[in-house]
């Protein structure tokens, strides 16, 4: 039996794919008995805090008349080395390079007794639009490369990061995970649904320009033109305004649920056919996962790390990028047969046998002791 671990976690809060599962693997870790520090500027939404191993740690942010731009990154850094002192951590697990990776660098050289490994895990966003900024491109590189060990989310992700960064380090791939129990209450609620009730598509997203919101509405409203169905948007941002705009002025606002930015994203799913999810891109699209772990079929682009999610055809479908014609049939056809669709349970199976949690955390869990170099 090995000893168990003591990891601090950070992440961004948020609504977003990179804090849910840094959450979600912190809960898990948790539950297995390791001790597990989250720490970030508010709690994460899925924390759980019925589980005993896990406390959260705020970095405090306050304004100060000299600071136009409060440094957060360095207030990270200090509440990180705080936090690995008081607990006597041996890891820092940094979910999205920046700023958290670079915070958790400085933080192993703050407390250098305590001979902190920093590992750090790519989402995408961090490298594919954030770290190629001018601005960040080189502190993004150099958090890449004095981690001690670095993960990505999908094959696609580390091939980018490759690509662009071109540094000569390790890069493990570790697929995102979905509590599979939890999910086949849906999946199983699904399957026993009425034939006769009103269907709905979902989209789920931060509505940011690279999400394609507009894409949702347009495919809706030509799906709308031979089926009667609603819409169901969950999310908030930027082009959330543009969106209403363009349901209004292709007549299909009153099919619209603007459910809002929520936590518990299941019980929509329990009332959802379809999901459509035609982004820009999408390093991995944990949002598809969980829709397929509760008997949602995904109908998306093909694009970044989604293929390895969704298998066209098999599990799913993908379209081009932009080509609303073909997500609109392909979205069809899977209303058209209702339950009895087979991705309903392709889509399921393939959650369970490929993203179950017990399997991914198992891969996270070898690393770390790989990391800090543990003995049996
Ligand atoms: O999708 C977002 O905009 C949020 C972003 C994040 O960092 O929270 O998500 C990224 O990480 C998720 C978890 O690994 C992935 O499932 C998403 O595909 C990825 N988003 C993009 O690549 C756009």
């Amino acid at each position: 039996m090995k000893d168990k671990l003591r990891i601090g976690i950070s992440c961004y809060p948020t609504h977003g794919g990179s804090g849910v599962l840094a959450t979600e693997l912190g809960c898990q870790l948790a539950k297995q008995g390791h001790e597990i520090a989250l720490i970030s500027y508010k709690a994460p939404l899925r924390l759980d805090s019925t589980c005993n191993n896990i406390s959260f740690h705020e970095v405090p942010i306050s304004a100060y008349p000299l600071l136009e731009q409060y440094p957060y990154t360095l207030a990270l850094a200090s509440k990180l080395a705080e936090v690995a002192r008081n607990k006597q951590l041996q890891i820092l697990h940094a979910h999205y390079a920046i700023p958290f990776a670079v915070a958790a660098l400085l933080a192993k050289d703050i407390a250098p007794e305590l001979n902190l490994k920093v590992i750090t895990t790519l989402h995408g966003t961090d490298i594919t639009l954030v770290g190629r900024n001018q601005a960040f491109q080189s502190v993004t590189s150099m958090a890449i490369r004095k981690s001690d060990a670095c993960t990505a989310v999908s094959h696609y992700l580390k091939k980018e990061t490759e690509s662009h960064f071109k540094i000569n380090r390790k890069i493990e791939v570790i697929y995102n995970f979905v509590d599979i129990a939890r999910h086949s209450i849906i999946y199983n609620q699904h399957k026993n649904k009425s034939q006769n009730r009103k269907q709905n598509i979902i989209h789920i997203s931060n509505f940011r320009p690279v999400k394609r919101l507009m894409d949702v509405i347009k495919i809706f409203s030509i799906i709308r033109r031979k089926l009667d169905v609603n819409l169901i948007l969950v999310g908030d941002g930027p082009d959330a305004n543009a969106a209403r705009q363009l349901a209004k002025d292709l007549s299909v606002d009153k099919y619209i649920q603007w459910r809002g930015v929520v936590d518990a994203v299941e019980p929509l799913l329990a009332q959802a056919d379809v999901m459509l999810l035609p982004s820009e891109y999408e390093s991995f699209g944990l949002v598809a996962l969980e829709a397929m772990a509760c008997g949602v079929p995904v109908v998306a682009s093909k694009v970044g790390g989604l293929p390895e999610v969704i298998k066209h055809g098999h599990n799913g479908y993908l379209a081009n990028l932009g080509d609303i014609d073909t997500m609109a049939n392909f979205a069809l056809e899977i209303l058209q047969k209702k339950q009895n669709h087979p991705f309903i349970k392709a889509g399921f199976e393939y959650a369970k046998n490929n993203f179950d949690e017990t399997t991914i955390i198992a891969q996270y869990t070898d690393l770390y002791y790989k990391t800090i170099k543990y003995d049996t």
